[in-house]
């Protein structure tokens, strides 16, 4: 295996309910590297690139006001197979459904809204890895 880099957020209801130091503490005490790190509200640009793979959905237009909502973080992670293991330290989607010890399964709960609120996004594949550092990190990918 060769180092990986993973695209993390840490979504508005991450930031909104003081949760980036819990996050964080989990990646990094893992092993991971942070590489790059920046709060800001992303764009609907940002968005509608990150996400083109869900539009259409029934959840996509809930998807989109979620994740504009309120500050986010990027993040760039690095280490060996760190794709899988973000994910894995993430959760399941559903935080209902996730299992405890994990980041949404830990942290996260389900709410009645079209949207599923879960803390976190981490890149699924070195595709989208590189797609999302691309979006995120202009200057770096
Ligand atoms: P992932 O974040 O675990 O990779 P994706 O399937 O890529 O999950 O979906 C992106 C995001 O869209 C999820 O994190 C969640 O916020 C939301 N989402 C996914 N599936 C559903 C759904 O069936 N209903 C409502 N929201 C969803
Ligand atoms: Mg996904």
């Amino acid at each position: 295996m060769t180092a990986q880099r993973t695209l993390v957020l840490l979504k508005p209801d991450a930031v909104q309910r003081g949760l980036r130091g819990e996050i964080i503490r989990r990646l990094e005490t893992k092993g991971y590297e942070i590489l790059a790190l920046a709060q800001r509200t992303a764009t609907s640009e940002e968005l509608t690139a990150h996400y083109a793979e869900h539009e259409g959905k029934p959840f996509y237009p809930g998807l989109v006001e979620y994740m504009g909502a309120g500050p986010l973080v990027a993040i760039i992670a690095e280490g060996e197979s760190v794709i899988a293991g973000f994910r894995s330290l993430a959760g399941a989607t559903n935080p209902t459904e996730a299992m405890p010890g994990t980041i949404r399964g830990d942290l996260a709960r389900e709410w009645d809204l079209p949207v599923i609120q879960n803390l976190v996004h981490g890149s699924d594949s070195e595709e989208s890895a590189a797609r999302e550092i691309g979006i995120w990190f202009p200057e770096l990918g």
